[in-house]
């Protein structure tokens, strides 16, 4: 059974580029707002334990989960998902430091 296959015109179908692309914004997003939330209540305390517990997560999802579990479809640079992660978070405190 072949699993991937270039689509047709007009049928239903995931753009790689584009599902890579909103992934990529999705996860600057989340580790954005969850260290700049943090850093609105507690100030540069928040930044560093929310924002290093978002680099520990990405660390481990990324290096260890995805490579286990992520579906082969949808599974792209667990570098580069690393990396849009920590940018979120780094992101955040430079908005807070301004
Ligand atoms: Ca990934």
């Amino acid at each position: 059974m072949q699993e991937t296959y270039a689509a047709k015109s007009g049928e239903n179908a995931i753009d790689p580029s584009f599902f890579n692309l909103v992934s990529q914004i999705a996860h600057v997003a989340v580790t954005y707002g969850l260290t700049f939330t943090a850093a609105r209540f507690w100030g540069w305390p928040g930044i560093e334990i929310v924002g290093g517990l978002c680099i520990l997560y990405a660390a481990v999802h990324e290096f260890f989960w995805d490579p286990l579990m992520e579906n082969a479809l949808t599974r792209g640079s667990d570098l580069e998902d690393f990396c849009f992660l920590v940018l979120g978070v780094a992101v955040a405190a430079g908005v807070y430091a301004i």
